[in-house]
């Protein structure tokens, strides 16, 4: 679907959620609006009489009727109404609130496009909103992200975005990045005079702080990536501990070979689950001891290899061997007693720190799954800054931008060309504008508001 934009139509859509419901909102926005209403709202008759639509300046909240084709009585509705741009399209905007049941909405709306409103497209009044200047495109993705949200973690996600978090950020910079380069571009069309409008410390301090601003959002995407991919739960412990054996458990299969043999497992094994929703790689390891042999080093290495890739780690000691952990574990271990079934209850493990389970204890492997899934949806809740959409879209233009300005940042260590540097400040805030919407294209937008439910 192609986004042609046609600002003059007046526009309507159902706003609530289709299905029988209490209350059902039909939503209008463009200029026609106070007109219709004008034309076809009956306000309470023991209400007192007040100004015209187009003579409002507030918005306006109030109750009465409208007529509606095919129906007895007047419809009984609540009004609301914003009358310019203070208003969520940034044009004059109006909601009936009625009953919820689905055949009155539909004859409401049938009425309202029988006055010549046209039906609204999926996403055109945040489109509007958008071209209002009201929200950003980062933003729009917000109320996306709002609205498609499977869960309290990505709902919050959504709405930190809608809030402007990102899109605050990134105006800033943009600002500061367009007054450099006016301030060099001042200074190229003074060549010859001996001014200088921005002196050699600040540039480079300027542009090192931009390059500084960007790291922290690279760092989110690309974890987010990762995550995306899924995370990594590395098992470790000593020899013996009972790690393969909990590593079968969660995934269901005899993959990794368990013995009573200290030193079973030499390579790392990995296997993919879902825990609770979450896309989980497992990954079995080595015991903990200290390597002797060639093979015993190698096995060590790959251990650590793995350990330093975890999102998190869960760390085994067997009930019947002494526990050397004090203190509290870091927030990506679970500190676990394993064989809990070969131990009496021993009174120093009895704190919250650490999870006993066995594997002849029925609910032991549930709990455990459990106490995963909870650690790493914490996780995922503290990292999380961009809902999905936003982070597909931005991830190149933030990669560009960034790399625009440390090329910025050599060539002003290097030699002072502000003719190079204006070139590639100009390229970073093309990139960035991209990201907000202050560039954009139909297609940009087309891929973006397309994905949006009629109505919003
Ligand atoms: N009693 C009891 N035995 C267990 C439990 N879990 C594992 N075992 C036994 O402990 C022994 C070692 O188990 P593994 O899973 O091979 O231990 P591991 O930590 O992978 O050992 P390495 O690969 O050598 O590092 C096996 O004989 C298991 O059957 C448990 O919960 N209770
Ligand atoms: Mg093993």
């Amino acid at each position: 679907m192609q986004y042609r934009l046609h600002p003059d139509d007046t526009i309507a859509a159902l706003a609530s959620a289709p299905g029988p419901a209490v209350r059902g909102i039909v939503r209008i926005s463009g200029r026609q609006t106070p007109a219709l209403l004008q034309d076809w709202f009956q306000p309470d008759a023991n209400l007192p009489s007040s100004p015209a639509f187009h003579e409002r300046k507030l918005p306006w909240r109030t109750e009465g009727t409208v007529a509606v084709a095919g129906l007895w009585h007047p419809c009984p509705v609540a009004l609301h109404y914003w009358p310019g741009r203070r208003s969520y399209t940034g044009e004059c905007l109006a909601e009936l609130h009625a009953d919820g049941s689905p055949p009155l909405l539909e004859a409401l709306l049938a009425e309202v496009f029988r006055r010549g409103v046209r039906p609204a497209e999926p996403g055109e009044f945040t489109l509007r909103a958008f071209l209002a200047g009201r929200i950003d495109l980062v933003q729009a993705e917000a109320v996306l992200g709002v609205i498609d949200a499977s869960g309290e973690t990505e709902l919050k996600t959504a709405l930190s975005q809608l809030a402007g978090g990102l899109s605050g950020g990134l105006a800033e910079l943009r600002h500061d990045l367009l007054d450099l380069l006016a301030d060099l571009e001042a200074g190229l069309d003074f060549a010859d005079e001996p001014i200088e409008f921005v002196a050699h410390e600040e540039l480079t301090r300027r542009l090192h702080d931009a390059v500084a601003i960007l790291a922290p959002l690279r760092e989110q995407l690309s974890d987010r990536t990762r995550r995306d991919a899924g995370w990594r739960v590395v098992l470790t412990g000593p020899p013996n501990a009972g790690k393969s054996t909990l590593f079968n458990a969660l995934t269901g299969q005899e993959a990794a070979l368990v013995s009573p043999q200290r030193g079973t497992t030499r390579d790392w094994l990995g296997a993919e689950l879902d825990l609770a929703g979450l896309p989980v790689t497992l990954i079995d390891t080595a015991g903990t001891e200290a390597a002797e042999t060639g093979i015993e080093q190698a096995a060590q290495a790959r251990r650590l290899e793995q350990l330093a890739q975890a999102d998190l780690v869960l760390d085994c000691r067997p009930a019947d061997e002494p526990d050397d952990r004090h203190g509290c574990p870091a927030a990506n271990w679970l500190w676990i007693v394993t064989k809990a079934d070969l131990s009496a209850h021993n009174d120093a493990h009895q704190d919250q720190t650490r999870l006993r389970i066995s594997v002849h204890h029925s609910g032991s492997i549930a709990r455990l799954k459990q106490a995963i899934g909870e650690r790493l949806a914490t996780q995922e809740g503290s990292r999380r800054q961009f809902v999905g959409s936003t982070s597909a879209r931005v991830r190149g233009s933030l990669e560009a931008a960034a790399e625009c300005l440390q090329r910025a940042c050599q060539i002003a260590a290097r030699e002072r060309d502000e003719d190079l540097l204006a070139l590639e400040i100009r390229e970073a805030l093309g990139e960035l504008g991209r990201i907000t919407g202050a560039v954009y294209t139909d297609d940009i937008l087309d891929r973006i508001f397309s994905r949006f439910c009629i109505g919003k």
